[in-house]
């Protein structure tokens, strides 16, 4: 038998319907033996696929879905005590599974979003990887993440970004269990099939397991517009590795104080929002994932805006509604949902509370990188 043969008795996987619709040629029985033809030789057409493949805007394949912090947590804390840490599994970390993309542990289709849950005195191993990732922390304290050797606390509010293939592992150094949030390139890196991993180190050295209040990298980097003259190399991802909620709840507040005074300084009439930045070259902290933090006040609504390129949120503080494509939810502290592309996203500030902080992290700089990126403002209803 040649190898040709060997091919042509597999049965092939296309399947093409001839069918009567507009623009598609009349089902003849000429037309299905054409079919049949294209199936054996691997071939497809565009006339049949023209909708799903140029479709005239973006229309995601991921949907609009929403994960419930308590429940996350509840889970979390069931695999703390039923899960060991440690090598090969290397976190216990469990990822957002977007409903509409095949059971595979993506939020979006370029995004990776997980609760990670550490017990008292448990260590996450050593390990780096080319995607890159960020810690947020919606409650709690008690972990250090050390990067590179540099011990970083992680305290409620704190943002911490971290470039790919550096060195990382996490320790608990309290009495009480910690959760917090991933967010990685983990899918985008998947389907583009650039992905690198090592192991490290199971144990660090007592010097890196301590746990100082601020990081070398903050106490190099850490004074806004002041940068360190023997750093004047750019790098692409931020050497800052935390950015403290003291900063960013100042920030916000001061844009809605501006705004008060008459002063431009918020996006829209009560929405403030900051976008953590790389103090090299002041763009995004990461090469794939734009991260922010938003404040709608009381009695504000944001824009109704679509974007090319997929978003995570997760409510850090106060209560809202959230409109995203055709679903809606009333949202409390720590819920996570998902915003994907082109599909129009709205925030209100319920009346009970004074302002509605949501974190958000969005897959924008790729679509940026390729000149791909679009965004439009929906006029109000
Ligand atoms: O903490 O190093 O959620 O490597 C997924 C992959 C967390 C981590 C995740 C990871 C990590
Ligand atoms: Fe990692």
């Amino acid at each position: 038998m040649t190898i040709q043969n060997v091919q042509n008795a597999i049965p092939s996987p296309l399947k093409l319907a001839a069918v009567s619709a507009p623009g598609q040629p009349e089902p003849t029985p000429e037309l299905e033996r054409l079919y049949r033809g294209f199936e054996q030789e691997m071939l497809v057409p565009l006339w049949t696929q023209i909708g799903d493949l140029m479709p005239v805007h973006p229309g995601s394949k991921a949907a609009p879905h929403l994960w419930r912090w308590d429940h996350l947590l509840k889970l979390a804390d069931e695999a703390g005590r039923i899960v060991a840490v440690g090598r090969g599994g290397e976190r216990r970390a469990i990822a957002l599974a977007n409903p509409a993309l095949g059971g595979r542990p993506f939020a979006t289709p370029n995004l990776w979003a997980a609760i990670q849950y550490l017990m008292p005195g448990e260590n996450a191993p050593e390990h780096r990887h080319s995607q890159h990732a960020f810690r947020f922390v919606v409650e709690g304290e008690g972990v250090w993440t050390v990067v590179n050797g540099d011990s970083i606390r992680m305290s409620r509010g704190d943002f911490l970004p971290q470039g790919g293939w550096n060195w990382h592992a996490h320790h608990n150094a309290a009495t009480e269990p910690m959760a917090w949030i991933d967010g990685l390139d983990i899918p985008f890196a998947y389907y583009t099939e650039s992905q690198f991993f090592e192991h490290g180190r199971m144990q660090l050295s007592p010097e890196e397991n301590t746990t100082p209040e601020f990081s070398r990298s903050e106490r190099l980097w850490a004074y806004p517009g002041l940068r360190p003259v023997s750093q004047m190399e750019d790098s692409v991802a931020t050497p800052l590795l935390a950015y403290r909620w003291v900063d960013t709840d100042r920030a916000l507040n001061e844009q809605l104080a501006l705004e008060d005074e008459g002063c431009p300084a918020t996006i829209s009439p009560g929405h403030a929002a900051v976008r953590y930045s790389n103090p090299t070259n002041g763009r995004d902290v990461l090469p794939t994932i734009r991260c922010e933090m938003h404040r709608v006040k009381r009695g504000a609504r944001t824009l109704t805006k679509r974007e090319v390129g997929s978003a995570v949120f997760q409510v850090f503080d106060g209560e809202g509604t959230v409109t995203v494509g055709n679903r809606q939810w009333t949202v409390r502290r720590g819920d996570m949902f998902v915003v994907p592309s082109w599909q129009p996203f709205t925030a209100q500030c319920d009346a009970g509370c004074a302002a509605l902080d949501m974190f958000r992290f969005a897959d924008t700089p790729i679509y940026e990188a390729v000149h791909a990126y679009r965004s439009q403002v929906d006029a109000p209803r």
